[in-house]
């Protein structure tokens, strides 16, 4: 806790006697949840509550300084995972947090492990938990902060800033270093990252001297450094005789020796202070003058740590500028465990428990109350915190409305085209009318806009800067397919090509309605295969409930000659697992029109409603079908599959395709045709759509509504049970393989299960068995019994020896 609030301190800041109190009642409650959590109420099935006691005593200071003071409710905050249940104690004594969800800590329905944008009932603006991603949502929120105010959006409401509590272990993710690139790149502004400078992570305690790399590594990017090392009490004792030499003792103190005597206490600071000062009489006086228990306040009061000095940093700091404060902390603050490098688990124990209960003046059996204990009057306090600018105003979610989805949805029409051609085209089309819907795409790119063909749309909108940047090539009339504006009015963010970077905007885009009110439209471009690299930036952004679109292009083998290193294989899987995203692999571009239209609507709806759409695309151009687009095909894509050749009532055989794999399906169907007259093709524009539609019709089923259906069940239903099932796709084969398992048909799933390599598409479609010759040979092995015949196939049939007759 921070230390007493001197008379002459209260005079010059009557706010500081009440957050005094306020630091103590959070740290209170933070620690009580966790106590409870762990000793009277436990439900950690073994598994108790770490992590979090320590580190929420060591950022308990700075919150309080933050939400009861410097905070203003346009800003927005990611606080770090284990400061969790102080930000929620925080909320609970400003009335915004039930007792019945504190004392649920890490429970069923009760306050998150980590803070939750959707999950937690208070205001949690970000998400954290994997470390790194939060701190560099701040900064991408930044962005997109900017963004829309560039555009004109939002101007009525004051101008926020993002905010991070950022451990300082959290500071080794390379995602953080990826984003302060990025933002230096695009001129970051209004941006305040609060590191703990605990000097202790999970398992240790950090390198010396950490802070200046970080130091000069913010400087190098264009970023204020704050170092806030020293508090109030240590700065009145530098200022007595003797205080230079306690400062320099302080400044060359080891972190592991800081830390074991923060841990010890009043009397170790003390024995060891009179041996190393020993050769300054001053300083072994200044020592002196204070007994045990001032001397350790006096040794613990580092800067994050100090309402006086914390509250007159971020008001120094009230600028545009982007702002690192490195705020010296000890872990586990205030606590019996503090500064020990085995508390990150650490807990109190019951008689722990009781000792701090008394210290912070609470009595037994009123834990709970939230002003419990407190030396000035409740209703003081209680007016001190609605008078907060923070917790003063409304509520701080928006929503803002739908944007309609043009009726003539672009749909291009062109004998061959590929998926990836046929997006470009369309949202070309779109960019070329001035509807409200293409008003609001913002589209992005990790530096490969125009290998996945969003040149057009770029061209037509421009990219986006705040500053005005002129086309060089175009002004000087050089000739170039691609004219590169930047302005305030553009539409485009190009980033460089850290995938990471490219989810957390898609992110912090995706969430403009509910941090800002004003709607966007993301929509990101990447190489399949690098969906991986971001792949936990963009579960934590489908965590978040943001919404975007992202075309993933190109995809699997069918990118043949650039072989294993670009070609993806389990990408349909990421997108069948991923919560919060729809994941479609359209093979033709009529499918891939209905599937746009589908998705500028679907981003838009609320919550369970709507969601992400991931298009898995690919560069191969394929012959397209000349067909009118009806309500029930339209129909059938979104759902996730029709047929493209409907069986007959004794159909022994169908065959799945989806996506690029499609003419070698259709090849092969017409070549069994003759043999097994009733075979089927379908079509399946959606592994994902079909398989929750199918779990979701059971789950019903088994809830009692005896009557759910899904669209794969009613397509499957009619056939006999004998026929049998090949699926094929271009990635791993357990994508389509659960197909045989949804009525009973025998099933071989053909994919990739290898990494790819160079060659052609043939060549490799003949290698993984995805070509005509693979798919009639999975479909003769199904049924031995009943070889399959075709006439002009020989030479093919030869090199299948169990398809003879
Ligand atoms: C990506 C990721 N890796 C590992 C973890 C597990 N983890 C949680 S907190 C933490 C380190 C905490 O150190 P610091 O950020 O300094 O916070 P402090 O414990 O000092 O409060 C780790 C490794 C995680 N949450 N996310
Ligand atoms: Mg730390």
């Amino acid at each position: 806790m921070s230390p007493a609030i001197s008379p002459d301190a209260a005079a010059a800041d009557p706010r500081l006697p009440y957050l005094a109190e306020l630091e103590r009642r959070a740290l209170w409650l933070s620690t009580w949840m966790i106590h409870n959590a762990n000793h009277i109420r436990p439900n950690h099935d073994g598994m108790k509550v770490g992590g979090h006691q320590a580190s929420s005593a060591s950022m308990a200071t700075i919150l309080t300084a933050l939400y009861f003071a410097a905070l203003r409710p346009e800003d927005r905050v990611a606080v770090k995972p284990h400061a969790g249940p102080v930000f929620h104690a925080i909320q609970y004594l400003a009335g915004r947090q039930t007792r019945e969800k504190l004392e649920n800590f890490r429970g069923f329905g009760g306050v998150q492990s980590y803070p939750s944008r959707t999950k937690d009932t208070d205001d949690v603006d970000f998400s954290t938990g994997s470390v790194g991603l939060g701190v560099a949502q701040t900064l991408f929120g930044s962005l997109v902060r900017d963004y829309v105010r560039a555009h004109g959006w939002g101007l009525d409401q004051p101008e926020g800033r993002m905010v991070a509590l950022v451990g300082d272990a959290e500071m080794d993710e390379g995602n953080i270093f990826e984003a302060l690139m990025e933002g230096w790149k695009h001129g970051l502004r209004r941006t305040w990252w609060i590191i703990d400078y605990n000097r202790q992570s999970l398992d240790a305690v950090i390198r010396e001297g950490l802070y200046s790399r970080f130091e000069e590594i913010f400087k190098s990017f264009g970023w204020d450094v704050v170092v806030l090392k020293y508090g109030s009490l240590m700065d009145a004792a530098f200022a007595e005789p003797g205080g230079e030499r306690l400062r320099s003792w302080i400044d060359t103190a080891p972190n592991q020796l800081y830390a074991a005597l923060t841990f010890q206490g009043g009397a170790a600071w003390r024995k060891r202070l009179n041996q190393d000062l020993a050769d300054n009489a001053d300083a072994l006086a200044l020592v002196a003058r204070r007994d045990d228990e001032e001397l350790a306040a006096l040794m613990g009061n580092l800067g994050g740590h100090d309402l006086v000095n914390l509250l007159k940093a971020f008001e120094a700091a009230d600028n545009d500028r982007p702002t690192v404060f490195i705020a010296y902390t000890v872990k586990g603050y205030g606590l019996p465990l503090a500064g020990h490098k085995d508390n990150h688990s650490g807990l109190l124990t019951p008689a722990q428990a009781e000792l701090f209960r008394d210290k912070v003046g609470v009595r037994a059996g009123r834990e709970w109350e939230p002003f419990e204990g407190v030396h000035l009057p409740e209703d003081d306090l209680r007016r001190f915190i609605g008078d907060t600018p923070f917790f003063g105003a409304g509520p701080r979610r928006y929503s803002a409305p739908t944007l309609p989805v043009p009726e003539d949805f672009p749909c291009p029409r062109q004998p061959s085209l590929s998926t990836q051609a046929g997006f470009g085209l369309i949202l070309n089309e779109l960019g070329k009318a001035e509807t409200p819907l293409a008003s609001r795409i913002v589209t992005t790119s990790p530096d490969v806009t125009v290998s996945t063909n969003l040149g057009g749309w770029v061209n037509r909108r421009g990219l986006f800067a705040r500053e005005e940047l002129r086309d060089l090539f175009k002004s000087e009339r050089i000739p170039s397919t691609f004219n590169w504006d930047f302005s305030a009015k553009g539409q485009h963010m190009e980033l460089g090509i850290a995938e990471m970077n490219l989810f957390l905007l898609l992110s912090a885009l995706g969430l403009s309605d509910r941090l800002f009110g004003e709607r966007l439209i993301p929509v990101g471009t990447l190489y399949d295969p690098f969906i991986c690299r971001g792949l936990d930036a963009l579960n934590y952004a489908c965590y978040q409930d943001a919404r975007f679109i992202i075309a993933a292009t190109p995809s699997g083998v069918t990118l043949a000659p650039e072989g294993g290193a670009h070609q993806s294989i389990g990408t349909p899987l990421i997108g069948m697992a991923q919560d919060g995203l729809s994941t479609f692999e359209p093979a033709f571009v009529d499918e891939l029109s209905v599937i746009m239209a589908h998705a500028f609507d679907y981003v838009q709806r609320e919550g369970k409603e709507g969601g992400s759409v991931y298009l898995r695309l690919s560069t191969r151009s394929i012959a397209q079908p000349q067909r009118a687009m009806t309500p029930a095909l339209a129909q059938g894509i979104v759902e996730g599959a029709y047929w493209l050749r409907e069986p007959g009532p004794n159909a022994d055989l169908v065959v799945a395709v989806t996506g690029a794999p499609t003419p070698e399906a259709i090849e092969a169907v017409g070549l069994m045709a003759e043999d097994r007259r009733d075979i089927g093709l379908l079509a399946v524009t959606s592994a994902d759509r079909l398989h929750a539609g199918w779990t979701a019709a059971q789950r019903a089923r088994e809830a009692g509504d005896r009557e759910a259906r899904s669209p794969i069940e009613d397509l499957l239903d009619g056939l006999p049970s004998h026929c049998g099932l090949v699926t094929v796709v271009d990635g791993h084969p357990a994508t389509l393989g659960w197909l045989g398992s949804v009525v009973g048909h025998r099933t071989r799933a053909l994919g990739v299960e290898r990494f790819g390599q160079t060659g052609t598409v043939a060549d490799l479609y003949r290698h993984y068995g995805l070509d005509a010759q693979g798919i009639v040979a999975a479909a003769g092995a199904l049924a031995p019994e009943r070889p399959i015949r075709m006439r002009g196939y020989g030479h093919r049939l030869a090199q299948a020896p169990h398809l003879h007759a």
